[in-house]
């Protein structure tokens, strides 16, 4: 019987790949590089054709939802760096909408928003047509612009001790929890399971799309976001790290993160955000934006019970009982799903169903005039090469 965790030297093809045993006595080269994507922003303006033509049909069914005066924030709805952006949101005066996508799809919805420039969620769009990229520049932009709500989350005694975790926590904890739960909601035989959660809140039109394709767009994301069993240890360690760094500052019975623990600060916010995939607060479980923990693999459950029980995770689920929601909310905003309405929806859904077969046509097409691989499967790519852009990806599919 092999264990998940166990890894093997073997002698491979070069002599020097180390071999992971994933579950199911599943094999994989190790890969030693840390999930740090975050750095690493794809160019839009090379996607291929088809999914060039699914975003100006987002595009053209988009524009009605965005609502006069009211900011429009762009999201995978389950990422915890748009729960981040969407609680800082909540933090602010500004009202908004949310534009849900499934992941995948979104690429097609930032294409237009970001004019081909940002591939990742959350995406900010305010009022007056400015776009903001990335959870960390979202948050401090809401803080400039509400000094009196978001700006207090910076408090000016220990501005700098909030911004630095706040850096740390962005690679440290956001892309370490990405990949471990990403690697296990995307393994094949998850798929299908995780499905109807990974689409929860988007129009159904995106959601049936993203079911006809999700083996593709699993496999493109696997890649990108560099999920693999075999870096599951070490994301693990680094996680332990951290959360012990930050119940060190828990100590002697303060509150909070930073300055003299009595105050909510930007780091808290981040932190509980950040790392609610590893501890499922009840705050998000109610949305189903998630399987609950019975649902979830063995694996990924044992990492959730041994996480919650340790004082950072204890402080995580206390910042979402308690400054979760604020300024008289009880839940998450409902997306604008107007897509799935009247005409819009008619015309979505034709629109949709011919780009899905201009894909899938451009799909057997490459996989007929390339030579028969695999595509970017653990354990196939040279370690020593870039990451593979998503154009690449894509087109290896
Ligand atoms: N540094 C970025 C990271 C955002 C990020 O990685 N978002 C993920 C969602 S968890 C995403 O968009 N993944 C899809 C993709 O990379 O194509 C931020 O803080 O906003």
């Amino acid at each position: 019987m092999v264990k998940a965790t166990q890894i093997e030297v073997v002698l491979a093809k070069d002599d020097q790949d180390q071999v992971y045993i994933g579950p199911d006595g599943k094999p994989e080269r190790v890969d030693d590089r840390p999930p740090i994507m975050n750095l690493v922003n794809s160019d839009l303006t090379k996607l291929p054709l088809p999914w060039k033509i699914m975003s100006w049909v987002v595009k053209l069914l988009s524009s009605p939802g965005t609502q006069r005066g009211k900011a429009r924030l762009v999201t995978i709805r389950y990422s915890h760096y748009c729960d981040r952006a969407r609680w800082a949101l909540n933090y602010s005066p500004l009202e908004f909408t949310e534009d849900a996508h499934p992941p995948g799809i979104h690429v097609a919805a930032l294409d237009s928003v970001t004019k081909g420039k940002w591939s990742r969620t959350p995406v900010l769009v305010l009022p007056d047509g400015e776009v903001v990229t990335d959870s960390t520049v979202i948050v401090q932009r809401l803080a400039a612009l509400y000094p009196d709500s978001v700006g207090e989350l910076y408090p000016q005694s220990c501005r700098d001790e909030v911004l630095e975790l706040e850096a740390e926590m962005e690679i440290g904890l956001g892309a370490n929890i990405r990949q471990v739960a990403y690697t296990h909601v995307l393994d094949i035989k998850y798929l299908s399971t995780g499905a109807p959660y990974l689409c929860k809140g988007t129009s159904v039109i995106e959601a049936f799309v993203y079911n006809r394709m999700k083996r593709m767009i699993a496999k493109g994301m696997i890649a990108v976001m560099r999920c693999r069993y075999s870096r599951i240890p070490k994301s693990e360690a680094e996680l332990d790290d951290l959360f012990e760094k930050l119940a060190e500052k828990l100590q002697g019975g303060r509150k909070y993160l930073c300055g003299d623990g009595t105050k909510f600060t930007a780091a808290d916010l981040t932190f509980a955000s950040l790392a609610y995939p590893l501890v499922l607060p009840k705050e998000m479980m109610d949305a189903k934006l998630l399987p609950p923990l019975e649902q979830l693999p063995k694996q990924y459950a044992t990492m959730v019970e041994k996480f919650r029980k340790t004082p950072a995770g204890q402080h995580a689920l206390r910042m979402y009982k308690d400054h979760r929601f604020v300024n008289g909310q009880t839940q998450l905003i409902k997306p604008n799903i107007y897509r799935d309405q009247g005409l819009a929806k008619g015309l979505f859904m034709i629109a949709m169903v011919i780009s899905l077969v201009v894909v899938q046509f451009y799909s057997l097409l490459v996989a007929f005039v390339t030579p028969d691989n695999n595509g970017p499967q653990f354990g196939q790519d040279n370690l020593h090469e870039q990451m593979p852009s998503i154009q690449d990806i894509l087109k290896q599919n």
